[in-house]
């Protein structure tokens, strides 16, 4: 299998069956690939449509998580249940484009981690606000964990499987989108290359969000200083 792509669905059912059919669309041809939907036991029934839609096709796995509901410990299930040599982790409310998946995957082959950033030249969003916090949010992450990436937050990457399950996972998948600046700061250290690759993110058309800005920056900066904390306690850490 070369390719997983891992999608974590809290209340997704307006977006999650056109999401993987434009996946599917975006696919280069040739590519052996697998998507696995790690749903947290969604009151709208995401993992249902998921399953009753998609029961003939092998290509689409379902996940259903009945505790410890969380975003990074879902994609954490989802990239345990994986196969693929490459695995992609996404967004299921359109945020993360699958128009450029393509991009990603080729510029995978390249690099142990591809990540689709904001804040690169020709990176954008489109809510001004919410880029305004988000990059305002990275550069505090840059000067306190020495971070060289430019978004710490994004979480639209796609890693090497072999790098990716030499790293600590219980100490990154926990939390929220905190994971992602976790998982960058492991990788750092152990000299990954890594590349961002210029991407834009759109608002949500369909469903609600289920972060609150004052929330996130608090869990958020929290974590940060926790990864800062450790950092200095254990310098070499790997
Ligand atoms: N499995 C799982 N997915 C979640 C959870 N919270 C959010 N998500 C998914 O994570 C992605 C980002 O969440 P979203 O609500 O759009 O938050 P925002 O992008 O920060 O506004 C979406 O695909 C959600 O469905 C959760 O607790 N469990
Ligand atoms: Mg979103």
């Amino acid at each position: 299998m070369q390719l997983s792509i891992v999608l974590p669905t809290y209340n997704e059912a307006a977006n999650i069956l056109q999401l993987i059919e434009a996946i599917t669309a975006r696919m280069p041809s040739g590519t052996n690939y697998e998507i696995i939907v790690v749903d947290d036991d969604s009151p709208d029934g995401t993992y249902d449509i998921v399953r009753q839609t998609h029961r003939a096709n092998p290509r689409v796995v379902a996940l259903r998580r009945t505790s410890d509901r969380g975003l990074a410990k879902s994609i954490r299930a989802g990239i345990e249940k994986s196969c693929g040599t490459k695995i992609l982790v996404m967004d299921t409310d359109f945020t993360h484009d699958p128009e450029e998946i393509p991009k990603l995957l080729h510029i995978a082959a390249l690099y142990d981690l591809v990540s689709g950033s904001r804040f690169c030249p020709g990176g954008r969003m489109q809510s001004t606000d919410h880029y305004i916090c988000s990059l305002v949010f990275n550069w505090l992450v840059r000067v306190v964990l020495r971070t060289q990436i430019q978004d710490n937050t994004g979480g639209y990457f796609i890693i090497s499987r072999n790098k990716l399950f030499a790293l600590p996972f219980e100490n990154i998948f926990f939390g929220y989108g905190d994971y992602f600046f976790r998982l960058l700061h492991y990788a750092q250290r152990r000299g990954y290359t890594i590349v961002e690759i210029p991407a834009k993110y759109i608002s949500r058309i369909e469903g609600q969000s289920k972060s609150n800005f004052m929330r996130m920056f608090f869990l958020y900066t929290g974590a940060m200083l926790r990864m800062k904390w450790q950092i200095f306690r254990n310098p070499y850490r790997q």
